[in-house]
Order: C-alpha cells, then structure tokens, then sequence
C-alpha cells in the first residue's frame, strides 16, 4: 500500500529519468526517504536499492540477461516495504508523473499522454508456433476477431527492434509478485521487470509485491514479464504530460511456451500492469487449460440471505458493463447482503469433493472512474478516499477528483481542470469534450472496500454455486434466464454479445461479440476454449454450477432502461440463490429456464417495471440474433466449432422459430 510522504515536491516535469539521480540527493538527507538505498556498482550493474546476489538464481539470470539487452541505468529490486514505496513517490512527484490530491489521504493524480489511454488491442499478441494453437483460421479469409498471432520468428524481430537499449538512462525495476495469495496452491508468481516507477506503485495497489514472494518462489517456475515505456533517455522526441510512451511502436507480446510476457511502449493500466490482462487471463488461460482448471475475466461475489444462508457467485461481463458495481452491490432487497471477492478476474478450480472453488488473483481494483458515485457505487467511492492512484480523472479545486456521474457529489463553489489541462472546465463549454476521459481510472487497494468478503483470500478459494453471463443488450434480451444443462450454459457463455466499451480502443455503440467476456483475453483458440468448458460435463463427481444470463440494460421504445438496476439486482441474485437451492419457481422459455410468474421478489421496489416487456421474446430478434451467432460461429470459429455447440444453436434456432 502506498506510504506517505508530507512533503510537497515540485516536479522537474523534465522526466529525465530521475530516480538515478535522486537515490544521491536523497542521501544527502534532506528528506526523511529511506536510508537503505544503495547505491554500490554490483558486477557490471548498478543495483541502487536491493541486492541481486541474494535473488533466487534463475530469477537473477532474468534479470540480467534483461538488463543486458535494455541497458537500464540502474536497476532497483522491489522489497515491497513502506520505505520503498516513499522512495517511488517522490520520485514520480519530481518526474510530474503523480500529483497529489490534498483533499484526501494519500491519493494521487496521473494523466497520461492522451495517445496512451486504454488497451490496445490490435497491437496485442500471442505467438506461438501453430497458428492454430492461438486462433481458429476464419472462414472466407476474415480477419480473426478471436485474438491476434505472430509467428515467433517475427516476434523475436519485433522484439529485437523494439528492447535493445529501450531503458537507457532509466531505472529498471525489478518487482516479484503473486497473483493470489502468498503461498496459496491456487496462486502464481511472476517477475515483472519494468522501466516505469508509475507500474511498481500500481502493481503494489493491484499484487503482491515484495521479498515475502520471494519467499516462496523456490524452484517453481515464475512468469516472466518484461515491460518498457519504449522511451530512453535523452529523449528523441517531446512528451506529453510527463508520461513517457511510445505508442507507434507498441506491442504487447505473450510467448507461452518461454512463459514471457514483453509489452513495449505503452505505461497504461492492462498494457503495462502484467499481472492482470497478460499474466491472469491470456497466460492464465492457457495454464488453467494444461492444469485442468479456469481462469476467467469474471468478479466473485457473495451473497448472504435473511436466514444468514450464503452462496458464492462468479460473472463474466465485457469491460465496463458494471462488473465492479455488480461486485460491490449495496443489495435493496432487505435482509441480503453482498460482500465482495474480486471485481475483474476469477480464478477456478474444482476441488476434491468436486465443489468449484474461485480465488481473485488481484489484490486491488482497476476500475473505470467515470460513472462511479454514492449513487451507482458507494463501496467503490468509500475505498478509493484514501492510498489510491488516479489515472486520467479530472480535479476539483479543492484538491479532489471529479468525473461524469459525480455532479452532485461535488461543492457547487470548485473549478475543475479536466483530465486534458482544461482549467475551467464546465460541461456547458466543453463542446461534448468529457471532464475525465472516459476510460480514466482508479488503481486502489482491495482491502480497503467496506464489503469485502470475510473469504476474500482464502487460500483454498471461495465455493462457487453460480456462475453468470450478461452484456448490455439495449433490445431483447430479457433479464434473467437460467441454462438447461452445462452444456447450454457454455453456449450461452459462447454466444455473449454486449455494446461496446472505452476500455479498448473501440469507438461507438456497437453490438460486439464477446464470447465468455473474453474476447481480448483469451490465450489460446477459442474452439480449444470451448472444448476445455465442455470437458467437465463428462468428469465424474463435479457439482457444476448453474449458469445463468443477465441483461441489466433492456430498453423500452422510448429510449429508458427498463429495470432500475444497481442494487436492485440483487432482485435476481435472489431468484438464483433460490434456484440454486432448487427451489421451483422457473418456467421453461425458448432461450431457457426464466422466473415463474410472481417468483421475482419486486416487494419495495420504488417504480413500476413493466415486467412483460422485460421478459418478453421478440421473434424477430431472437431470429435474427441466431443468425447473427451462427454467423459468428461459422466466419470466426469455422472448423474449431465444437459439435455441442453447433447442436446447441440449432436446438435454439428450432425453439426460436416456434415463438
Ligand atoms: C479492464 C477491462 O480493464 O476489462 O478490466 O478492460
Ligand atoms: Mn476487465
């Protein structure tokens, strides 16, 4: 967790690579910074903070053999303690990459170069030797939407062309961290060597950094994560906002069989931060795969009912459809209350008794900023008050933060200056330009969100009764509907589609396809995918969760959403629990297992819902929404298709064509 250091630091704003320099001056004592800093040539590095010999052997070898090829200045090894993180602090403030935010304890401001705001999908790749092993070959020659390859000779020329010398004149870190709890035999550790100080003071917020990793890396193996901001030092042209990047050449590069990840160029959020995107979901999956387990893009959630009887939930839905909401939920329905296990990814396993058991790999929530409010998500407001690094959020006057949704929630008597510098930002004059860029987020500490689950990092992993699919579907698609079978659910999973979102760098509303909410995640071909999903229906002894699909975004002709939402999905997670206990109360429609009529608990429920309307079938839609799955199917997943699924969709083409 972030210290503190009450010193105000005024930034060079030169970005000259600072941190050599500084590990000097602070050892003159002016400031009360740690006074372990080294700084001794060790070999022919110069290691300022940490000790290499004392790294496990092959971890040393990586990051030689790295330092090597980059060049870095000086390399600093992350020990995790408080000191450190002081040290970064006021590093970042000298570069004018932090800024702090007065208003609030410990919480800090970054803006990015506005060309680096979000993932970059089309940049991001997987090589392997099989083409076949990444992607399913599309049909008619379509570009692939399933992920993207590179051969591995031309990956070693990207990476070739890109590493060497990439971190000269700058400090490479060296972070050891687990996703999972230390020690857990659900957890997994990496080694992210990165030249930014901004990605070890996140990582801190979203892992488990420091010697205590070490500390139990012994001879397994480690996943190993090179990041560069691809900028070196004297720069070779100007940057903006003090945020090195190097966004014509970016790659974010997954080597499974070296177990390597390189990204190159970019310092935000899933590009830069491994452990999340890159380690947890494509490298996870691929691991999850070959060990017979699941690693998901999916929050972990539980649920308690008046009776104190309690149920844990899983739900995968694309970036930005309120996952992190979902998984902080203050439930209206009295009497249930939703505690929290993870907001993003969801790591799962049967156990012996064959009951599915989920860790969150993350130790912090990356959240999408605009759109959180006490209104929409309290908890997340109440945790992101203190230790939290904000990225690209607008801020107040006062020393605060701002975004869109937060209009009430600041004093009428502030100014704010926008995410892009904008002093006097209004939404009047701004001509349509939003305060805090829409993908602008909230790096903060997991532990401090007042509902965390008592569970939350349980070594052996929450029960997992539920498991959830949703997008947002403005038309059609009712609220809730149970799968038949596992079968049916790991189409229904396979056949997701949602409007898009800010988090990549998609533009407009359009009705993508996101099968499993994986779309940009997965680390291996989605046939194979499917095959693995499908595979636990035939092992003995499994309770396989029911599956369910959610629709929070169902609109009327009139343009508004027809179910309130928020914590009043905690309606529907009612409906679940229940059935989970095998409670009748499901009829069977023609896309699956909907409520029975009056079995919806709505007692309390402030507006009217229209509830036929909510559940209702268009067959026109749901014809033309085969269609469109079968199409996707066919162009996209064409040979790697299993039969089960195909068998699936004509089961509902069939179902869809009576309504
Ligand atoms: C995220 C995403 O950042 O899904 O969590 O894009
Ligand atoms: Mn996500």
């Amino acid at each position: 967790m972030p210290g503190t250091i009450k010193t105000e630091i005024k930034p060079t704003g030169k970005n000259e690579g600072l941190s050599t320099q500084l590990s000097t001056q602070l050892l003159k004592g002016t400031t009360k910074l740690p006074k372990s800093v080294l700084v001794q040539p060790k070999r022919s590095f110069r290691v300022i903070y940490g000790d290499l010999e004392r790294l496990p052997h092959r971890v040393r070898h990586y990051v030689e053999e790295n330092a090597r090829l980059c060049q870095p200045d000086s390399i600093h090894i992350c020990d995790g303690s408080d000191k450190e993180n002081d040290l970064l602090m006021y590093i970042l403030q000298k570069d004018g990459i932090l800024k702090r935010l007065p208003k609030y304890d410990n919480c800090w401001l970054s803006t990015t170069d506005p060309a680096d705001v979000a993932r970059v999908e089309k940049k991001t790749f997987m090589s392997t030797k099989l083409k076949r092993d990444t992607i399913p070959t599309p049909k008619h020659g379509a570009d692939c939407q399933l992920g993207n390859w590179m051969s591995l000779e031309d990956m070693d020329n990207a990476l070739n062309m890109r590493f060497p010398d990439c971190m000269k004149g700058r400090t490479m870190y060296v972070i050891p961290f687990s996703m999972g709890p230390v020690g857990s035999p659900l957890s997994k550790i990496g080694i992210e060597l990165t030249d930014s100080a901004y990605v070890v003071a996140s990582m801190r917020v979203m892992t488990r950094v420091g010697s205590k990793v070490l500390g139990v890396l012994n001879d397994e193996e480690f996943v190993k994560c090179l990041h560069s901001v691809g900028s070196p030092l004297p720069l070779s042209r100007p940057i903006h906002n003090n945020w090195p990047c190097n966004p014509q050449n970016t790659i974010i590069a997954h080597i499974p069989h070296r177990n390597e990840i390189c990204s190159f160029g970019s310092g935000y959020g899933g590009n830069s931060l491994l452990g999340k995107k890159c380690f947890a979901l494509r490298l996870g999956s691929i691991l999850a795969k070959k060990e017979g387990w699941l690693a998901e893009h999916m929050l972990i959630l539980g649920i308690e009912n008046e009776k104190g009887q309690k149920k844990y939930i899983a739900a995968a839905f694309p970036s930005a459809c309120g996952k992190t909401n979902l998984a902080m939920m203050n439930s209206s329905l009295p009497g249930y209350k939703i505690t929290c296990v993870g907001d993003d990814i969801a790591w799962m396993r049967f156990d012996s008794s064959g009951k599915l058991r989920a860790i969150n790999p993350e130790a912090g929530f990356f959240g999408v900023a605009p759109g959180t409010s006490m209104k929409t998500n309290p908890n997340a407001m109440k945790t992101v008050k203190s230790n939290t690094i904000f990225t690209n959020v607008a801020q107040t006057s006062d020393g605060g933060f701002f975004w869109e949704g937060m209009e009430d929630e600041i004093s009428k008597s502030v100014t704010i200056e926008s995410w892009l510098g904008d002093k006097n930002w209004s939404k009047e004059d701004s001509e349509g330009k939003p305060a805090a860029h829409p993908n602008s987020r909230f790096c903060t500490p997991a532990a401090q969100c007042p509902i965390m689950d008592p569970a939350w990092e349980s070594t052996e992993g929450v029960p997992i009764d539920a498991i959830i699919f949703g997008g947002r579907r403005p038309k059609g698609v009712p609220l809730v509907y149970e799968a038949m079978n596992w079968q049916h659910g790991v189409f229904m999973g396979a056949a997701m589609r949602s409007e898009s979102t800010a988090a990549a760098e998609h533009a407009g509303k359009v009705i993508m396809h996101d099968p499993f909410a994986m779309r940009p995640f997965f680390g291996y071909n989605f046939g194979d995918y499917l095959k693995h999903w499908l595979s636990f229906q035939d092992k003995p002894n499994l309770q396989l969760p029911r599956i369910y699909h959610v629709n929070w975004f169902r609109k009327d002709a009139n343009n508004h959403f027809i179910w309130p939402g928020f914590g009043e999905n905690a309606r529907v997670l009612d409906w679940v629990f229940r059935r989970c206990d095998g409670e009748d109360s499901a009829d069977m429609s023609a896309i699956g297992y909907v409520p029975k009529q009056g079995t919806l608990n709505l007692s309390g429920l402030k507006e009217e819902v229209d509830l036929k309307e909510l559940f209702s079938l268009p067959p026109d839609f749901w014809r033309d929404e085969v269609v469109a799955i079968g199409k996707y199917f066919d162009e996209q997943v064409n040979q790697d298709l299993p039969p089960q699924i195909l068998d699936e969709l004509e089961k509902l083409k069939q179902r869809v064509a009576a309504l």
